[in-house]
C-alpha cells in the first residue's frame, strides 16, 4: 500500500464498503470486474482472472481490503493525473447518462450493474443504490457518482 496516500485509501476503504454488500470485509472477483469496469478499464475475462489471481495473495478467491489496495494502486498509479482521471469519470458517466438529463436514475443505475453483474440479486442492487443515492432523490448526479468512485 506504500503508493497510497491518506487520502487514497480513505476513497479506497468507501469505495471498498460500497461494493462489499454483504459486508463480509471481503469483494468477490465478479465485483472487481464490476469496479474496473467503471472506472473505464474493461477487460476479458482471462486478464481478470489474471489479475485477481496475481492480488489475491493469499488465495482465498476473494479480495480482501489490503488485496484490494494492493489491485487499485496498480490501477490508480496509471490515473496519477486527476483531471485525466475526473475527465474520464465524466466520460463514464455521460456515457450512462444516455438522455443526457444530468443524472442516472437509479432504475438506469441498476441495469447497468445487472449488465455489469447478472449474478447481483435485487436486494445488493437496492443496498448498493442506497449507498449511492445519498441524498435518496431517486436520480445519481456526477457528485454522487464521483463519490462513489473517488470518494469525494
Ligand atoms: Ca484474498
Ligand atoms: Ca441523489
Amino acid at each position: 500500500m506504500d503508493e497510497l496516500d491518506q487520502s487514497q485509501i480513505q476513497m479506497l476503504r468507501k469505495a471498498f464498503d460500497t461494493f462489499d454488500q454483504e459486508k463480509k470485509g471481503v469483494i468477490s472477483t465478479d465485483m472487481i470486474g464490476t469496479i474496473l469496469d467503471m472506472l473505464g478499464h474493461e477487460l476479458d475475462d482471462d486478464t481478470l482472472t489474471e489479475i485477481i489471481q496475481e492480488y489475491d495473495v493469499n488465495g482465498t478467491g476473494v479480495l480482501e481490503f489490503k488485496e484490494f489496495c494492493s489491485l487499485a494502486a496498480r490501477f490508480m498509479v496509471e490515473e496519477l493525473d486527476a483531471e485525466a482521471m475526473l475527465a474520464e469519470l465524466r466520460e463514464a458517466f455521460r456515457l450512462y447518462d444516455r438522455e443526457g438529463n444530468g443524472y442516472i436514475t437509479t432504475e438506469v443505475l441498476k441495469e447497468i450493474f445487472k449488465e455489469l453483474d447478472n449474478t447481483l440479486s435485487n436486494e445488493d442492487l437496492e443496498s448498493m443504490i442506497t449507498e449511492i443515492d445519498t441524498d435518496g432523490s431517486g436520480t445519481v448526479d456526477f457528485d454522487e457518482f464521483l463519490e462513489v468512485m473517488t470518494g469525494e
